[in-house]
């Protein structure tokens, strides 16, 4: 008998682990473990979205005749982690083998890496198949090159799989079309209201769990509206492919308060757990614009995070761990505010990201990047810290996808490896992307004092405070130049305004 563990994030039919199945020998592990669930204390909603869609998958695989042992988190004989899940099962089944597709993280990797010693039985780590570029062919790429640039990556991956290819060249002649993007929201923009599944009898036992087990994680189990099967996750993708993908390049980097959705495809969650795949989903885009429903800039746009930034960052990811965890360029210390937590702060923009985040265990790109994680930054809050945060609080978060994220694109925690420049902004970014200054106490406008926005002083006290680091940098010539006019007196009120704010932080007191 062939025993075959299929993760929480493995849930696609095709995937390479069920490639050569035979029903009547062989048998399918899947198991909720208490490890798992608490290795951070994912929010509510991840935890529960993942828990019936695991369900789901089992019930699918039963009743496509498999023999699946699906072990729930209360049975009483679960040992609460793989490793011991895999010890009990093969001790009862005494499986001639175990075959698993390689799991996405590097920590469950290396835990694998061991059970054959421990187990005596072959384990057999298929590479995953539902990624677009395997770590060694990232290896490769990445040889012998100065700087890795997502650019350069996406243009080899569009030749590789003829998207939105003209023979040689890209359809319409540029690789990318972002010129012709991320306008700022317009005051009538009204996004569409995003699908909503209804919970099933299924999801409903799981929110009972996650009450009983998980009441002290962070975020809002309910309303609960997350597809939890394939066939509802291909419904959500038809429904962004044909209300929301038309305007997502223009308003893909728009904010509103009261919309957390915009134009975006909230499919990450469904991507990264196996429901929906990458390629179906490039090409499905690719058919909206052929078929004439989308524009270029759109579609191009679209494809460019799944096929270019996706792959990229799990490239990246496998390329750099297990170091790029402890990376930490800027030496940031600064503990995370618990306002990360409870969103009670004067600067709506943060407030408005934060509980989006609470209800939603989803916030898009802009609000994670220009918002939450730009604040982390020039705040100068530990980069362990911040991965945490972000690891608990998504629905779509996992390490490999999670971590370069935030201490490449976000922190400048690798000093420059994945992005060639800190994503700092101050006020004048987020209030001209968004319509959260309006209802700010605090001004935009402002500079320096009490009443300005703190995004703006400390932006400056940021590379005032990191000018060694930074100063080299080509990109940021205009940012120090301006620094350097700014005069002493201005500086010296920067750096004020800036150590006034961040000690009200430090004792977590509301700013
Ligand atoms: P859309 O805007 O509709 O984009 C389409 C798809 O492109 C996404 O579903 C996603 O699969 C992919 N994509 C877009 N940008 C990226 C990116 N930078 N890296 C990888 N894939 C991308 N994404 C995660 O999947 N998991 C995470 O844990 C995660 N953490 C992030 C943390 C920070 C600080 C930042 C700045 C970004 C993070 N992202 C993460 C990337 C991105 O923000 C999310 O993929 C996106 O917001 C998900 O929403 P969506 O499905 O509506 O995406
Ligand atoms: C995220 C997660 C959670 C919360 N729980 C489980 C679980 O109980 N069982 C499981 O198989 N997977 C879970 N996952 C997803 C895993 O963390 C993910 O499959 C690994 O991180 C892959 O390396
Ligand atoms: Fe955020 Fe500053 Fe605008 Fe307030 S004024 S919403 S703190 S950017």
């Amino acid at each position: 008998m062939v025993l075959r563990l299929v993760l929480g994030d493995q849930l696609s039919h095709n995937i390479s682990s069920l490639s050569d199945v035979v029903p009547k020998r062989d048998a399918i592990l899947m198991c909720e473990v208490w490890e798992e669930a608490t290795y951070v204390k994912h929010h509510k909603k991840k935890i529960a979205f993942l828990f019936s869609a695991m369900r789901h998958f089992a019930e699918e695989l039963t009743d496509k005749g498999f023999r699946v042992h699906y072990i729930k988190l209360d049975d009483p004989k679960n040992k609460g982690s793989f490793r011991g899940e895999i010890r009990r099962i093969t001790h009862i089944h005494k499986p001639d083998q175990i075959i698993i597709t390689m799991p996405s993280e590097y920590r469950v990797l290396k835990d694998i890496q061991d059970w054959e010693s421990e187990l005596g039985i072959s384990v057999e780590i298929r590479s995953d198949n539902r990624f677009l570029c395997t770590p060694e062919e990232m290896a490769d790429w990445a040889n012998g090159r100065k700087q890795l640039r997502m650019e350069y990556f996406y243009r080899e991956m569009r030749k590789k799989y003829n998207i939105l290819m003209d023979g040689n060249r890209p359809v319409g002649g540029k690789w990318n079309l972002d010129t012709q993007n991320r306008k700022p929201p317009s005051k009538e923009l009204r996004p569409p209201s995003p699908t909503t599944c209804v919970p099933d009898v299924t999801t409903k036992s799981v929110f009972d769990l996650v009450h009983r087990k998980f009441s002290t994680h962070f975020g809002d189990l309910e309303p609960f509206h997350y597809a939890v099967t394939r066939k509802q996750a291909l419904q959500k993708l038809k429904d962004f492919l044909n209300l929301r993908l038309p305007h997502f390049g223009e308003y893909q980097d728009a904010m509103l308060q009261g919309e957390p959705w915009m134009y975006h495809s909230h499919i990450s969650h469904y991507l990264n757990c196996g429901l929906l795949e990458p390629l179906e989903v490039i090409q499905a885009a690719e058919c909206t614009f052929t078929e004439g429903h989308a524009p270029l800039n759109a579609v191009e746009g679209f494809i460019r995070q799944i096929l270019g930034w996706r792959e990229y960052v799990r490239g990246i990811y496998w390329l750099k761990m297990p170091e790029y965890s402890k990376e930490n360029f800027f030496n940031a210390q600064r503990k995370l505010p618990w306002l990360y937590w409870s969103g009670d702060t004067k600067m709506n923009c943060l407030r408005q990201c934060v509980l989006d985040t609470k209800q939603n265990a989803y916030a898009h790109h802009i609000q994670r990047l220009m918002v939450l994680g730009n604040f982390a930054l020039l705040a100068g809050i530990d980069p362990k810290e911040v991965n945490e945060w972000y690891l608990i609080v998504y629905a779509d978060a996992y390490e490999w996808v999670e971590l370069p994220n935030v201490s490449g694109m976000t922190l400048f925690a690798d000093g420059g490896y994945l992005a060639s420049k800190p994503y700092a902004a101050g006020g004048s970014y987020i209030n001209r992307m968004s319509d959260y200054c309006k209802s700010c106490t605090y001004n935009v406008n402002k500079k320096t004092g009490p009443q300005a926005c703190p995004f703006n002083y400390l932006y400056w006290n940021f590379f005032i405070c990191n000018a060694d680091k930074l100063r080299g940098n080509p990109r940021l010539g205009h940012s120090f130049r301006t620094l350097e006019n700014m005069g002493v007196k201005k500086t010296e009120t920067v750096k004020a305004d800036a150590k006034r704010f961040l000690k009200k932080l430090d004792r977590d007191e509301q700013v």
